[in-house]
């Protein structure tokens, strides 16, 4: 089974004016399907075709030397998009045990939102900035390019995109706007079910 571009849950237009659609649909329709499509075409004649991105990125140390990067670039720029469609949502607060969690790791919801904003502002560069479960410790960690948490065994629970594609046609070179934009459209109940799923 090849690995194919997964339907948005809601409409391009569902997250403005925070993303817009334009932005989401180019996202989504263009840059998500050329993951896809590149995986599936560097993953010819490996053997790997019905592995997941995700399994893929969990040993990339078994990949074949030849393709290995190709596979890293692109499962990665799959299995990231994947997760990114399924954490935006408008108007939902954090609640939860995810909740009390960064309160005691962080301090407050506000002091995670100063130390994630930090990390995604000094990314240079492409790449993301993640909320992760690391050995069951919360951790915000920066990744390059498409890099995936999973490769170096932490899980992701939120991440932001911050490739310009994710926000250029708004935001241009203002991606500090584009990061306090974000926390309008955090689906804090898939944030705690991912938690919840993970942790000891
Ligand atoms: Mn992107």
């Amino acid at each position: 089974m090849l690995n194919t571009l997964p339907e948005l849950k809601y409409s391009f237009d569902a997250l403005e004016p925070f993303i817009d659609a334009k932005t989401m649909e180019i996202h989504h329709d263009k840059h998500h399907q050329g993951y896809v499509d590149k995986l599936n075409k560097a993953l010819e004649g490996t053997g790997l075709e019905d592995k997941s991105a995700e399994e893929l990125l969990k040993d990339i140390n078994g990949l074949p030397e030849d393709k290995k990067q190709a596979i890293i670039n692109n499962a990665g720029g799959h299995a990231n998009h994947s997760f990114f469609w399924n954490i935006l949502k408008k108007e939902v607060k954090p609640s939860g045990e995810i909740k009390d969690a960064i309160h005691e790791k962080f301090g407050s919801g506000e002091d995670f939102k100063e130390k994630f904003k930090e990390a995604a502002i000094t990314l240079f560069g492409s790449g993301w900035v993640w909320l992760v479960l690391n050995n069951n410790e919360l951790e915000i960690i920066q990744t390059k390019n498409q890099d995936s948490p999973l490769s170096v065994n932490k899980v992701p629970l939120l991440g932001i995109d911050l490739w310009e594609h994710a926000y250029y046609l708004k935001y241009q070179n203002k991606r500090p706007d584009y990061v306090d934009a974000f926390w309008n459209v955090v689906d804090w109940d898939a944030v705690n079910e991912s938690f919840l799923k993970a942790k000891n």
